[in-house]
């Protein structure tokens, strides 16, 4: 072979950039499971199962299209356990002169990638990832010259840009965006539809096998997998989605339920980071469902928005403002992460709800995400660092372009504002009306201090106090503000007090 096409294991996709020119009769495409990857955080089990399982299958349908595919497993005597190692290695024995890759999701590895071509050599091409609707560059041009950046204004040129849900040049329903309907408490007894179970194959087999040997002490267990793997089969998911659960995604889309870890969501975001879905179809499919009036608007659109928007929003974000991002602390928050993280051992019922999801699904859907775990840790003044590496580790979705962003900037604020106008803080109040997990709780979401008071309203108003000087001025947080100064002193006092004492003991809460 000439030409060597390195292919991520979340660049799944058959149209990747990488893969243009590949030719069976000149081209190897190389294909590796190693340590570097699968270790620089803890990753989930679920997560690192899914994607060697679904590597291995991209494989396979690589050498169906008659491609020459150089596959390194995990357990290769000969693997030397870093992508730089495999890459030499691979060349060295296929005597091939050029390299072509798509640009990576994490600056960690792409930073890495700049030194390839001069340690091992050759020429390397790094590629546009053009699976993204905006490339880097369109987003570095968008954002010059404004002062502050709003996903909002973002979202509107990207739906004229790609002409999505449009009449003409104005948005369909003759508005942009239908949030406000899209907050809905759940109704009594709200249940998810079924999901699909896809069942293991030979390949998936023996990669649970290998994920249960090598990784232990990594979080989860694997008894339950029943992961998409393949395009057909994330496929079948999306179309149940758009037919049976897209209808209600908008109503429902704040909501949570104790035991409904899915309720109305799409769990297609790691099928679409692993490359098994494009967005553009994606959006287009839930584009057309509207058209032909098979589910309402404000679902359509707020689906459209989380892709069209927020993902390539975020993303945007990452790339022009990394690495200084990484390291930002705007709220100097430096407590260690609490164990119930990792374990879900704690009396407060929605944090136990939404860690109980994440180790069992490698997944919570958005507002547990945001509001519960979230927001517990920014209330707590968690240290940003623990909080986004245990996101990054814990989610099958995870990569650091759209891990970091979502939780330094929106759920921590971290950053100062770069991604959200104001903190997303809130009380237990906001909890016990988005969800039904208050009644099944030892605390009680109306009471501030003493014994059985909800640990989210005594660090909701110490957060607010602890950070007047930094947070006071932002008028979106005026009324709040106002109504901490009208507080009685002794009552505040109190809040404060009780609030130390929650902070002395976030490991036995
Ligand atoms: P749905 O609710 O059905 O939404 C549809 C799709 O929209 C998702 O599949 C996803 O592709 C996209 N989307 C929705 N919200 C966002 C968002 N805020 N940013 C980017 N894309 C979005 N998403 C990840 O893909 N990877 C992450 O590592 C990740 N970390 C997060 C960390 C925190 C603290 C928070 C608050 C959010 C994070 N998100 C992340 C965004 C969002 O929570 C997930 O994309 C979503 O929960 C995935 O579930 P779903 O596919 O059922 O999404
Ligand atoms: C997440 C991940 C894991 C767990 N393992 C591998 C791997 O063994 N080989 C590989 O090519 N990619 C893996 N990945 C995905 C990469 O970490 C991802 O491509 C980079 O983080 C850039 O987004
Ligand atoms: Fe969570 Fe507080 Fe409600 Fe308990 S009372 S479930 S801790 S919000």
């Amino acid at each position: 072979a000439s030409r060597i096409h390195l292919v991520l294991g979340d660049q799944l996709t058959h149209s990747l950039s990488a893969l243009a020119d590949a030719a069976p009769e000149t081209s190897l495409v190389l294909m590796a499971e190693v340590m570097s990857e699968a270790t620089y955080v803890k990753h989930h089990k679920k997560k690192i199962a899914f994607l060697f399982s679904a590597m291995r299958h991209f494989a396979e349908e690589l050498r169906e299209k008659g491609f020459q595919v150089r596959y390194v497993t995990l357990d290769d005597p000969e693997n030397t356990q870093s992508l730089k190692g495999e890459l030499a290695r691979a060349l060295a024995e296929s005597g091939a002169s050029a390299v072509s890759i798509t640009e990576c999701g994490e600056w960690r590895l792409a930073e890495e990638m700049r030194s390839w071509e001069t340690d091992i050599g050759v020429p390397v091409e790094i590629r546009e990832d053009d699976r993204f609707l905006s490339s880097i560059e369109d987003f570095r041009t968008w954002r010059k010259g404004r002062k502050q950046l709003r996903m909002e204004y973002f979202y509107r040129d990207m739906r004229r840009r790609h002409r999505v849900l449009l009449d003409g040049e104005e948005p369909v329903g003759g508005k942009w965006n239908f949030d406000a309907e899209n907050r809905k408490p759940p109704a009594e007894g709200l249940k998810g539809p079924k999901r699909i179970s896809h069942a293991k194959d030979a390949i998936t087999k023996s990669v649970l096998a290998l994920v249960e040997e090598r990784f232990v002490g990594h979080m989860g267990s694997l008894d339950s997998f029943h992961s998409a793997v393949t395009a057909d089969q994330a496929e079948m998911e999306l179309q149940q989605f758009i037919d049976e659960i897209l209808p209600d995604f908008g109503d429902y889309q704040d909501a949570m339920v104790k035991g409904e870890p899915y309720l109305y969501h799409s769990l297609i975001s790691s099928y679409i980071n692993a490359g098994l879905l494009l967005p553009i179809d994606v959006i287009r499919r839930a584009e057309a469902a509207w058209f032909e009036g098979r589910a309402p608007l404000n679902a359509v659109e707020g689906f459209i928005r989380q892709i069209l928007g927020w993902r390539e929003y975020v993303r945007g974000i990452y790339w022009t403002e990394m690495p200084d991002y990484a390291g930002l602390n705007h709220l100097s928050a430096s407590h260690p992460l609490p164990q119930m993280y990792w374990t879900a051992k704690t009396d407060m019922a929605c944090m136990r709800g939404a860690i109980g999801d994440t180790i069992e699904h490698a997944y919570s859907h958005h507002i547990q995400r945001l509001m519960v775990t979230g927001n517990f840790a920014m209330l707590a003044g968690i240290d940003p660092v623990e909080v986004c590496d245990w996101y990054l580790a814990v989610y099958s979705d995870a990569y650091e372009w759209v891990e970091l962003p979502n939780t330094l900037g929106m759920a921590l604020y971290g950053d100062g504002g770069v991604m959200a106008s104001k903190p997303y803080a809130a009380s237990g109040k906001y909890i016990d009306r988005m969800s039904n997990f208050c009644g099944g709780c030892r605390y009680d979401p109306k009471l501030t201090t003493g014994p059985k008071a909800c640990p989210f309203n005594a660090l909701y108003w110490d957060f607010l106090d602890r950070n007047t000087e930094k947070l006071a001025r932002n008028p979106r947080l005026s009324n709040m503000y106002a109504t901490w100064r009208r507080m009685d002193p002794f009552k505040q006092d109190a809040i404060r007090k009780h609030a130390a004492q929650v902070l002395e003991r976030l490991d036995t809460l």
